[in-house]
């Protein structure tokens, strides 16, 4: 849904008789390229969108979360001191996973969830779900972000960052890597977060995409993906054999120079896996510098070989984002890629303000034409990280 600040602090006096101690919020992201990069210890290059999850929240007396959104007005609540034991037993499931998730690992990170206050949590967002926008992570860091003001926990906005991957991993059960939290929690206007997501150092890259009179259009294939099921964490497990097989513990540490060995070492389908991963993190660099050094209107190439290397090496394309991204090449886009985890979700184009409404109906024809449901676009504008809102707050 899409409510105000306003209207979400209403709907939570509504629900609670009384007001919330505050409306917190973050975003989803959209990766400008880095694909996979993370878990192996590289480069990524991620911005968070005008897209925005937003989360009242209340303390309460009684030490008990209860969490309820505008999607699934169910409450579930759980005294915060049996998450622990219910998180073993197998018993947090479905989206309350998410925040129940955080919650969980803010007490694996060291707050004290036998005397922190109990919260009620009201949860309502426009990050579609399923289309590869980090939905989940914008979920994660609006909690994560709002338990920590209210429980004065003095985290840093990096450690709520790894708060949020323990979430996802440990309870909603995804394998996923570090990208798409710091995303939500790091972001800032017209510009990416370059994360080297070994050492963790994050910088803010200005994008100037208004100067340069570009927008990012967003290709929703509705081909909905889980990170929770299958082909991501058989590509971890790749790159994982991969790494190992050339000595090492992370593909972080193998260079485009090594390739020539990888090749003879590994079997056929793991060095294409190899190949992406140490390609990709060259193409991330490659794309910093050529954003500081000239501008957006140097990355177009950067991003169709980006593509092209997850559509042949890694093989997490799918032929609806492949006709996506072609459709927008041919229609004035100067660079397009998938953009997320893969299997599904969205494609993104990089277009000439001129050319969005050429390149959106021109992919909805090739969508029409080739049997596909058809695709939902919409412009994103790189937007501020996770923050909290006061009630008069307009909607972004
Ligand atoms: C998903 C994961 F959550 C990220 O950690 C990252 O691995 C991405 O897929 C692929 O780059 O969004």
């Amino acid at each position: 849904m899409s409510v105000t600040v306003q209207q979400l602090s209403e709907h939570f006096s509504s629900l609670t008789g009384r007001k919330p101690d505050g409306v917190w919020s973050a975003p989803g992201r959209v990766n400008l390229i880095g694909e996979h990069t993370d878990y192996n210890e590289g480069f990524v290059l991620p911005f968070a969108i005008d897209r925005r999850t937003r989360a009242a929240v209340g303390l309460r007396s009684d030490g008990i979360i209860r969490v309820t959104s505008t999607f699934d007005d169910t409450p579930v609540e759980i005294p915060l001191s049996d998450l622990d034991a219910a998180r073993a037993a197998g018993k947090i499931t479905g989206w309350s996973a998410y925040p129940l998730g955080v919650a969980w690992a803010l007490g694996q990170h060291g707050a004290d969830l036998t005397t922190v206050a109990g919260v009620d949590i009201i949860i309502d967002s426009t990050v579609p779900v399923g289309a590869g926008l980090s939905s989940s992570a914008a979920i994660e860091s609006s909690v994560a972000l709002a338990l920590n003001d209210l429980w004065s926990l003095g985290f840093s906005r990096e450690k709520l960052a790894k708060v949020g991957q323990m979430a996802e991993n440990d309870v909603v059960g995804a394998p996923t890597g570090i990208m798409d939290q710091s995303a939500s929690l790091l972001g800032a206007p017209d510009s990416a977060v370059f994360l080297d997501c070994r050492s963790l150092d994050a910088t803010v890259v200005p994008l100037r995409l208004t100067n340069a009179e570009l927008s990012i259009l967003v290709m929703d294939t509705r081909v909905s993906h889980s990170h929770a099921t299958g082909g991501y964490s058989e590509r971890r497990a790749s790159c994982e054999a991969g790494a190992s097989a050339m000595g090492t513990s992370s593909l972080r540490d193998v260079s485009v120079a090594d390739l020539d060995r990888a090749r003879e070492i590994l079997d056929d389908v793991t060095f294409r896996r190899v190949r992406h991963v140490v390609t990709e993190n060259q193409r991330v660099l490659d794309t910093v510098r050529a954003l500081n050094d000239q501008g957006p209107l140097a990355i177009g190439a950067l991003l169709d070989a980006s593509h092209v290397s997850m559509r042949d090496d890694f093989e997490i394309s799918i032929p609806e984002l492949d006709l996506a991204v072609e459709t927008a090449r041919e229609h004035g886009a100067i660079g397009a890629r998938m953009t997320g985890g893969g299997f599904g979700g969205a494609a993104i184009a990089l277009v000439p303000h001129a050319r969005v409404s050429e390149v959106e109906g021109a992919v909805k024809e090739a969508f029409a034409a080739r049997g596909f449901t058809e695709p939902v676009t919409f412009t994103v504008t790189p937007s501020q990280g996770a923050e909290r809102n006061t009630a008069a707050t307009p909607e972004a």
